[in-house]
């Protein structure tokens, strides 16, 4: 099986890999992550996003696995980004992360590969943790592995799963980052909505959220499951009764809400929701930030086609 982009997660057993994936694609919500066993050699998940394939391997991270993936090199193959994971609760395990993260260093160096490269900084938070200890190992983090990824493509941030919806933005940007210029039409859209008087949810078609105005329409990157059908159905009507790339589709309460799905070029879809006939000033953003959609949906194909 080949995936378009492949993403390994790495770091020692317990700091929070599996919780990651669970949070941000599977539609877990954080506390239930606490009753994941630990993962035994390594998991491979699909999740398709904006078009692209998009696999990710959860690199179990007990010993006993991490000598098995030093004598077995190949099984970082072809990995384009490198999501090395340190659980700040236990600042007594960096050395030993650090030592793990050199020795993939050198095994993609073998493969003649180089990843781009995020260190998450993890569990940024103070459950079951106390709060005064944080920032001491952050600065203690930066300390001990700053120094070693400065010869890549390389980024750092604190992550946890408690906050959930900056986790999801930092894997939309990451997955993103695949495509060129695509993030500036991100954080034009994201300004675009804080404008518009209405709810507006733009997603891919599979149901991954790349912007929203609206509180608790998605879990991660996931798109809430009744909007997901809807989009879903509206998307089969296109193609098999359409059969057009782009369609509009519309609908109204008798007492005067309304919703519109756009749907570009079979990728991106844009869903507002109106209390009310919008006035002048807000339906002149939302044309704008539609016809910016479109250029977006073609940005993604035209790369697709590259
Ligand atoms: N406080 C806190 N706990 C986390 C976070 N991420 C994971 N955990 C907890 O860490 C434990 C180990 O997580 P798991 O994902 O199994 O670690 P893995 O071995 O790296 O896959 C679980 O009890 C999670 O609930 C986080 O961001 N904050
Ligand atoms: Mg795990």
């Amino acid at each position: 099986m080949k995936f378009t982009i492949k993403i390994s997660l790495v770091g020692l057993g317990g700091c929070g890999k599996t919780s990651l994936y669970s949070v941000a694609f599977a539609e877990k919500k954080p506390e239930e992550t606490k009753k994941l066993s630990p993962t035994i050699l390594y998991e491979t998940r699909r999740h398709p996003f904006l078009g692209l394939q998009v696999g990710i391997f959860d690199f179990g991270g007990q010993e006993q696995y991490r000598k098995e993936y030093m004598e077995k090199p190949e099984i970082f193959r072809g990995t384009d980004i490198l999501i090395c994971v340190v659980d700040l609760h236990d600042p007594d395990t960096f050395d030993q992360a650090k030592e793990y993260f050199e020795g993939l260093l050198d095994l993609h160096r073998k493969n003649n590969e180089k990843p781009k490269v995020l260190l998450f900084l993890h569990k940024y938070d103070s459950e079951d943790y106390q709060k005064e200890l944080l920032d001491t190992n952050v600065k203690h983090a930066k300390e001990t592995f700053s120094d070693m990824f400065k010869d890549y493509d390389f980024d750092l941030k604190l992550t946890s799963i408690y906050q959930q919806d900056e986790l999801a933005k930092i894997f939309r940007d990451i997955l993103i980052s695949s495509y060129k210029d695509l993030k500036k039409s991100v954080e034009k859209a994201e300004s675009q909505l804080e404008e518009i008087k209405a709810k507006i949810i733009i997603s891919d078609v599979s149901g991954n959220v790349l912007v929203h105005n609206v509180q608790g329409v998605s879990s991660g990157l996931t798109l809430r499951g009744d909007l997901r059908d809807f989009i879903d159905a509206c998307n089969t009507v296109r193609e098999n009764i359409f059969m057009s790339d782009s369609c509009r589709f519309t609908g109204q309460s008798e007492d005067g809400k309304g919703i519109e799905l756009h749907i570009f070029k079979y990728i991106i879809s844009v869903f507002v929701m109106k209390s009310g006939e919008l006035e002048r000033e807000s339906l002149d953003k939302l044309n704008v930030l539609l016809n910016d959609m479109k250029l977006f949906a073609d940005l993604i194909i035209s790369a697709h086609n590259d």
